[in-house]
């Protein structure tokens, strides 16, 4: 008994200094909590601060300008002092059902939730999580109980860039054992994200485990490539090691990803039981990654039978490339009656800044008179939107 007792006081004061494990950490407020009438209550610990707000996507939105147009930014609600320095706000009205981020800023500060373990990495901000369900969609977000299918990454040679580089693939539920082969959707990143980004904001693991287990969407293969040719893998992830994490790479947008974008589909073919057929093959991205798809699906029109733009980052090239050149003429090579896609998908927030390049691009396909599927949701540059575009996209493949 006693040696517990002096067992229990050593670690304790070794966990004061190097908490191993986190075994005897301080007890947490608790936040968020969503309350029975769904309003959200977020709590913060913080004895000695002067001001604390929270800012996040689940407040009524604000305008903000900047050199790029204007966006929509998270509002911003102030937490009251209470007992013990225990700072709360509590949302004056229910929140609708969405995957929602924040963050407080306490003297100026910002900082995560400490009290809250779920945390996103979004290019080089972190930020909570708070999950409010309650519709079909955010039920897509959801780990249900339904069969799962399996991440994994896994390391592709580039002989163009010599480097090997890493990729996120997802199977669907029982493709280790069923012998049969499937369709692939590679599916693209925005400026500043990785080969994570669509599994962590994204939630595609998700919404993909749960389209497909409805019957709504066709079991496939998702690859989730790194769209920045100079990059290995995500920050972190690489022989680069802990990289500061910055928009600004090298050779973004310039072209090279999209000239040796046939390595990976190259690669996959080799190495998964794929279809590997135009007939069962898409590409679709948001931002960045719709740019690329646009590009790549039209320098290889007898790859890809479904394209999807989501929030395309057109006319946006930061170098020049063969691969944007005669743009018009290659356009009209992808729509011709031999390469037309059985889908072209363009979707766009009504704020996104770039909104109006979107609907340029969209009169020059209908000016042209070649099909096209449109969709249009409210908010800007935003995963709220790319959750939605992707959850509506994928039960449009392979059919
Ligand atoms: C630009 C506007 C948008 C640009 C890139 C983007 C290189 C991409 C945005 C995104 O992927 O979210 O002018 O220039």
């Amino acid at each position: 008994m006693k040696k517990i007792a002096i067992l229990t006081v050593v670690l304790m004061a070794a966990t004061a200094t190097f908490a191993q494990q986190n075994l005897f950490g301080p007890a947490q407020v608790k936040s968020p909590e969503i309350n029975a009438d769904k309003t959200v209550t977020f709590r913060l610990q913080a004895p000695k601060a002067v001001k604390v707000e929270v800012t996040g996507d689940f407040l009524p939105t604000q305008k903000i300008e900047t050199p790029f147009g204007t966006f929509d930014a998270p509002g911003v609600a102030q937490l009251k002092e209470g007992k013990d320095g225990v700072w709360e706000f509590t949302t004056p009205t229910p929140v609708a059902p969405e995957l929602y981020t924040y963050t407080f800023k306490v003297d100026g500060l910002t900082i995560i939730d400490p009290a809250n373990v779920y945390v996103n990495r979004d290019i080089n901000n972190l930020s909570s999580i708070l999950l409010v369900d309650g519709n079909e969609l955010t039920n897509h977000f959801k780990v249900n109980d339904v069969p799962h299918g399996t991440v994994s990454r896994i390391w592709y040679h580039s002989a163009h860039e010599g480097i090997d580089r890493r990729l996120t693939v997802y199977t669907p539920a029982g493709y280790e054992t069923s012998g049969k082969r499937y369709p692939v959707f590679y599916l693209l990143h925005g400026i500043g994200g990785d080969e994570e980004a669509w599994l962590t904001q994204g939630r595609a693991t998700q919404i993909l485990d749960n389209l497909i287990a409805e019957g709504k969407a066709e079991p496939m293969i998702v690859v989730m490539t790194n769209g920045n040719i100079s990059q290995r893998a995500a920050p972190g992830e690489g022989p680069e090691g802990m990289i500061p994490v910055t928009m600004q790479l090298p050779k973004t947008m310039e072209g090279t990803f999209e000239t040796c974008f046939p390595e990976i589909v190259k690669f996959i073919d080799k190495t998964y039981r794929t279809k590997a057929q135009k007939k069962y093959r898409a590409i679709g991205g948001l931002s960045m990654g719709g740019y690329h798809s646009c590009h790549i699906s039209k320098q290889y029109p007898e790859m890809f039978n479904y394209v999807g733009l989501f929030s395309a980052a057109i006319n946006r090239e930061s170098g020049v490339s063969e691969i944007y050149e005669n743009f018009d003429q290659k356009l009209d090579v992808q729509f011709s009656k031999k390469n037309r896609p059985a889908l072209y998908y363009i979707a766009i927030g009504n704020t996104d800044f770039l909104y109006k390049d979107n609907m340029e691009f969209k009169a020059k396909l209908e000016a042209k008179g070649y099909p096209f599927v449109y969709k249009e949701t409210d908010g800007g540059h935003i995963w709220r939107n790319w959750r939605i575009y992707l959850d509506d996209f994928a039960p449009r493949l392979f059919k």
